[in-house]
């Protein structure tokens, strides 16, 4: 009954009978339970989709939200590829409820969205906004009306602006303790309806991009000693978040880091390359796992860091390392190919061949075995217990056919090669408990502006119509048969 009716609204919203597909899931349902095939996920897997604030917003000066640091960088010439900004973006601020019937249409169970530190706290730190915090309210109020449950992301690059103008942002550890308490606030009035919370995501890029390469905001190029002072500052205030939130939050609420491992695979599996890749999952996830779970700096690190190592004092190790109820991973590509070499550290990275494939964006390299070895390595490494794949998935180019319908087929090849590394994961027993499809829907995708599509919905951002592509019917599937199909 419920399936019928799901079916029925989701071709009714989202054009879905356009495809011709929604009598297939039924048929193909039962056929699988004569059948029994063993490409199944346990029980109660979790399936869901992921955005982040300030892609899909928009409203960035409306209810009192202050500037952050991507405003002031897309508003900033030459810095988005094609020249513009998320002021508006999908608009989701005031299409919330549109959107949330998006993602109820695909049978997914659960939404990882972030919130917009800006909205809350304009200037960072001081007296929060009621305004802000009220439109989460409201998200989370339609997503649990809907049978969604709610996934918060802290964190998701937003910087309030006023904190990088006061404190250079995370080159001051005055930004870690902003952090904290912001977390605090969230976790005090959200907590009753969200009990899933991440911290920060993805450290290792905000930090590098951000502040090495200075190809996110806020744009500089620092030297290695202030580099690796402003990695130390994010870790704090992950760790300083995570205690608010224990600290704040209504009992049951359970809080995690959403991290863009860098991805060791073995190149060929061998139990001594596997072992190397170990060793270098470890050292090369330094700065953000490993002394996150650890609560140390690795000596490689220390060594090869040498002058420029960050200064710290045991108690930060300590705060950095608080208990945690769950790692979060954004898979996206291999980083390394490794074998076990007779060298100190033990491995050696072999370098890509110039035919590597990779999906739209360049650096997007199609490596599904990450999806086995990235979950599979975090377990065994620091014995996690429980996982969360916070994100995975494509861009590509998703030209509309003669018919109008978006037949990505290539997206569907990507996901449906790293869903199958996934159940190999978890048949063998690696705790990965939910999977977050990113994204729900094509957005603002940071410097490549609005040029590259994420979304299993493309978005007419002249409309701000949204349309299923053939990927929303194949995740449908997998969800409704929790299985790779
Ligand atoms: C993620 N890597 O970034 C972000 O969390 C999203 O906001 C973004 O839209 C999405 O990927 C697609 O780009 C990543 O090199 C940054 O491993 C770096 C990597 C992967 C994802």
């Amino acid at each position: 009954m419920f399936n019928r009716l799901s079916r029925r609204h989701f071709a009714r919203i989202a054009g879905w009978s356009a495809l011709g597909l929604s009598t297939i899931s039924a048929e193909s349902a039962q056929a699988d339970s004569r059948r029994s095939l063993p490409s199944g996920f346990p029980r109660n897997f979790l399936w869901g989709t992921a955005t982040s604030a300030y892609q899909i917003e928009g409203a960035v000066n409306e209810d009192g939200r202050g500037p952050s640091i991507w405003d002031r960088f897309a508003h900033t010439d030459g810095k988005i590829g094609d020249h513009s900004t998320a002021d508006v973006a999908n608009d989701h601020y005031h299409r919330y409820k549109e959107d949330v019937q998006l993602i109820k249409a695909l049978g997914a169970k659960a939404y990882r969205f972030s919130i917009a530190w800006p909205r809350v706290f304009p200037e960072g730190t001081g007296s929060p906004n009621p305004k802000g915090l009220d439109f989460y309210d409201r998200l989370l109020d339609e997503l649990l009306a809907n049978g969604i449950e709610p996934f918060a992301t802290l964190y998701h690059w937003d910087l309030p602006q006023a904190l990088q103008d006061r404190f250079g942002g995370w080159m001051s550890r005055d930004t870690s303790k902003a952090f904290a308490d912001y977390a605090g606030y969230v976790a005090a009035h959200l907590s009753d309806r969200v009990k899933k919370i991440f911290t920060i995501n993805e450290c290792h890029r905000l930090v590098y991009s951000g502040y090495g390469a200075g190809i996110d905001a806020p744009g500089l190029s620092l030297p290695p000693q202030e580099l690796n002072q402003v990695m130390h500052h994010v870790a704090l205030g992950h760790g300083l978040a995570a205690q608010a939130v224990r600290a704040h939050g209504r009992t049951g609420t359970r809080v995690g880091p959403a991290e863009n491992l860098v991805v060791c695979i073995p190149a060929i599996e061998t139990p001594a390359n596997i072992r190397a890749t170990e060793i270098a999952t470890r050292e090369l996830n330094a700065g953000y796992l490993t002394v996150i779970l650890e609560g140390k700096y690795t000596d490689g690190f220390l060594a090869y860091a040498g002058k420029n190592a960050p200064k710290y004092t045991a108690e930060d190790l300590k705060v950095i390392s608080s208990p945690i109820d769950f790692v979060g991973l954004n898979i996206y590509l291999p980083h390394h190919y490794v074998v076990a070499a007779d060298n100190k550290s033990g491995f050696s990275l072999l370098p890509f061949p110039s035919t590597f494939p990779h999906m739209e964006s360049d650096w997007l390299k199609i490596g599904p075995e990450a999806m086995y070895w990235a979950p599979r390595q975090v377990a065994k490494l620091w014995n996690v217990k429980s996982i969360y794949i916070t994100e995975n998935g494509a861009s590509a180019s998703d030209q509309p056919a003669a018919d109008g319908n978006i037949y990505d087929l290539d997206r569907i090849m990507y996901l449906r090669n790293y869903l199958t590394q996934l159940q190999r994961a978890t048949s063998e027993g690696v705790p990965v408990r939910g999977y977050f499809l990113w994204s729900l829907m094509d957005n603002f995708e940071w410097t490549d502006g609005f040029e590259k599509r994420f979304g299993l919905y493309r978005v007419d951002f002249k409309t701000q119509r949204r349309t299923p592509k053939l990927s929303a019917s194949f995740y449908r599937e997998v969800i409704e048969r929790n299985k790779v199909v």
